[in-house]
This record gives C-alpha cells, structure tokens and sequence, in this order.
C-alpha cells in the first residue's frame, strides 16, 4: 500500500507579552510546589469530568512517531477497586515481607509505606494507565511502537498536573507485579500495566512524610 503524502497546517500559536510570559511561569511553578504524592483518602465524590479532563490533557502528551501508545481506565466501580485493592496488597504484602531487599526498604523508611493499601478503595476514582506494547491493527496484525515508556511517562506527568491544578489529591502506586491489573480490567495483550493513580481528596487525618525537594541549583547545570 502507498503511504499518503504527508499533510501540514499553520501552527495555532499565541505569543505571549514576557510579563504575561513570566507571571503564568511563576503562577504554575507555585501551583507544582505545592503537589504531594498523598496516602490517605476520603471517599468524597469528586466530578467525573475533572478526571475525564485530565485524561484528555494526558492525550495532549507528545509520544514516538505520535502513536499514542496509552490506554487510561478509570475505574469508579467499588467491586472492581475492591478486587483491585486486594490483588494489590497480596503482592505488596509478599514483596514487603520477603522479595524486597533491606537496601530498598531502608530507602523507602521515609516515606512510611507499607503493603497495607487502603486508599486503592478509599479514592473514589482510579485512573489505570497501560503502555501499550505494540499496536493491533483491526486484523490482528502487529504494529511496533516506539519509545512507548518515555511517552506513558511524559503523558502521566501532564495527567498529575492537571488532577492538581484542577485541585485534586493522586498517587503514583506501582504495586509490583502489576499484571493482575491487566486481568481483572479485561484489557487486551498488548497492553501493559504502567502506574495505578488513585484520585480524590485527601482525607482530614492526611499527613505527608516531611521531604524536601532539590534546589534549583542542585538539578540545573548551566553551560
Ligand atoms: N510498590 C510498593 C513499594 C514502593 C516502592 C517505591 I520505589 C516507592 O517510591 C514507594 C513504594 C508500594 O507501593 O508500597
């Protein structure tokens, strides 16, 4: 089959006046600063569109040969976060018991994680991102994607902005082995589990471990 000439259009780009420029640089920084990685939900409803919007954002993320290589399900239903939580702490039970290292659990002492975990059915919603590994054409046939980590990464990333600017509390949960998702969500063999991102508010009891993020300085080389 012939490949279609490629098509181009003008660029839909507003420039901006520098104070515009920096006052909304300024504004979003303050807003991240302000992003936590939160454990403890409340089961408050949160609208359903903030959490569709948000996945639209993370749609908006550049990715290899713009393949789009990402499947977001988010799942309301309590029976499935029910199952979901369970599968989940049965693996972080057994990795935090016996297949995690010392090295790994001592790192991760400051963050007061254990298996235990609760805010997979607390959160009233959870977005389950999946990579999907290779494409699959309407017959079945395989179409090879590229640099698809990097693209779930990046397009996540745009997902957790947007659920904080929009004034929502998430997670980064990567319970390991992460397949059961696969299963219980009924997704095809191409996709993979990528990150599980409760979403909510956070609970009136929440507190955040006490870290601080690198300087400026300290990630930033000049040259
Ligand atoms: N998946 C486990 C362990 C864990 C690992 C890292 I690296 C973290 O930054 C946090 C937790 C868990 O979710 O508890």
């Amino acid at each position: 089959m012939a490949a279609a000439e490629p098509r181009f259009v003008p660029l839909d780009f507003t420039r901006l006046p520098e104070a515009e420029q920096l006052r909304r640089s300024r504004a979003f920084l303050d807003e991240m600063r302000r992003r936590r990685s939160v454990r403890r939900f409340s089961n408050e409803p949160v609208p359903v569109e903030l959490v569709e919007n948000a996945v639209a954002t993370a749609g908006t993320a550049p990715s290899g040969a713009h393949q789009q290589p990402w499947t977001f399900v988010v799942v309301s239903d309590t029976e499935l976060k029910r199952r979901i939580r369970q599968a989940a702490e049965e693996e972080e039970r057994r990795s935090y018991e016996s297949r995690m290292p010392d090295e790994w659990l001592e790192a991760l002492r400051p963050l007061g994680t254990d298996w235990r975990k609760a805010h997979i059915e607390d959160a009233p919603f959870l977005v389950v991102v999946f990579e999907q590994a290779y494409g699959l054409r309407p017959d079945g046939s395989k179409v090879k994607h590229y640099y698809v980590r990097e693209s779930v990464g990046i397009a996540v990333g745009l997902l957790l902005a947007s659920l904080h600017r929009a004034g929502l509390a998430t997670l980064t949960h990567t319970p390991s082995p992460m397949v059961f998702l696969r299963e219980i969500l009924g997704r095809p063999e191409n996709e993979r589990p990528y990150v599980l991102v409760p979403v909510g508010y956070p609970a009136e009891s929440c507190v955040v471990p006490d870290l601080e993020r690198k300087g400026l300085e300290e990630i930033l080389v000049r040259r």
